[in-house]
């Protein structure tokens, strides 16, 4: 069972005693390029390192997965980087047992920055089992393992959404926002055949089940808000910013008019279709 963790964005996968701790898109180090603008901020990491504690504490947790981005420079890795990286996750290997990363696409070189006992999952994502369920964990820059397809529930991060409204006065606000979507099955895999340049003719769902020996599901999708509270979003019911969209998202097999949203504190704001036009 996934619980939503009240007031903040994280996921509880509930095994039993001590449920595990889901959270994404930390981007350690964004600081540094919020600096090269001019923007000159003390290093959070700490901060957000104590947030996740808070939590780790709050629900008896041993065990922490990250969705990816859990740092923010790419290409090349930044000196800060470093030893920030490093440090936080030597201590927060103090309080839990395991921690875990699926990596996103600010994620190139981590590697050598994760001290021993951390471990890292395949881009594409990994699938988790909780009691009799599937639940397939990824970051959302790529298309999923051919496994994720068959998942009860596809989580993911990397999208930054946020829900925006202007007042009268034209003010404008801007919150974090879960997201539960559906896909269109026979659509989802049409897309994933076309990127893989395999032919679809007939019924895509038994052609992808025939290449993959995968049935496509019809998976319950989570889209966590950025554990970094200090990051810019992007606005779902904003058609004009599309800087995170990955593959699933471009594909348009999710049901964007039908998704719901969701505020950090639990309040439902409805559903997309309802909501875009605000
Ligand atoms: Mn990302």
């Amino acid at each position: 069972m996934l619980k939503f963790v009240p007031g903040a964005p994280a996921l509880l996968a509930d095994e039993g005693r001590n449920p595990t701790l889901i959270v994404s898109d930390l981007h350690l180090g964004f600081e540094k390029s919020l600096a090269e603008r001019g923007l000159i901020l003390p290093t959070q990491t700490f901060r957000l390192l104590e947030r996740l504690k808070l939590l780790v504490v709050q629900n008896d947790v041993r065990r922490v997965i990250f969705l990816g981005d859990v740092k923010h420079g790419t290409s090349k890795i930044l000196l800060h980087e470093w030893s920030d990286v490093s440090s936080f996750f030597t201590k927060l290997l103090e309080i839990v047992d395991r921690v875990e990363i699926v990596p996103g696409n600010h994620d190139g070189g981590i590697e050598p920055l994760l001290p021993r006992g951390v471990r890292l999952h395949s881009v594409k994502g990994y699938a988790m089992s909780l009691r009799e369920r599937t639940i397939f964990l990824m970051h959302g820059h790529t298309w999923p393992a051919v496994e994720g397809f068959a998942a009860k529930e596809l989580v993911m991060g990397h999208h930054h959404f946020v829900f925006e409204a202007r007042d009268s006065s034209g003010l404008r606000m801007r919150e974090p926002v879960w997201v539960i979507a559906r896909w269109n099955p026979a659509k989802v895999a049409t897309s994933y055949l076309t990127a893989g340049k395999k032919k679809t003719k007939g019924d895509p769902i038994q052609a992808f089940h025939s290449i993959y020996s995968v049935m496509v599901g019809s998976p319950q999708i989570i889209v966590l808000p950025t554990f970094n509270p200090m990051l810019a979003g992007t606005p779902i019911n904003s058609p004009s910013h599309q800087e995170h969209i990955g593959p699933l998202f471009r594909s348009k097999a999710i049901d964007l008019p039908n998704a719901e949203l969701h505020l950090l504190d639990g309040t439902y704001l409805g559903r997309l279709s309802s909501l875009a036009s605000r």
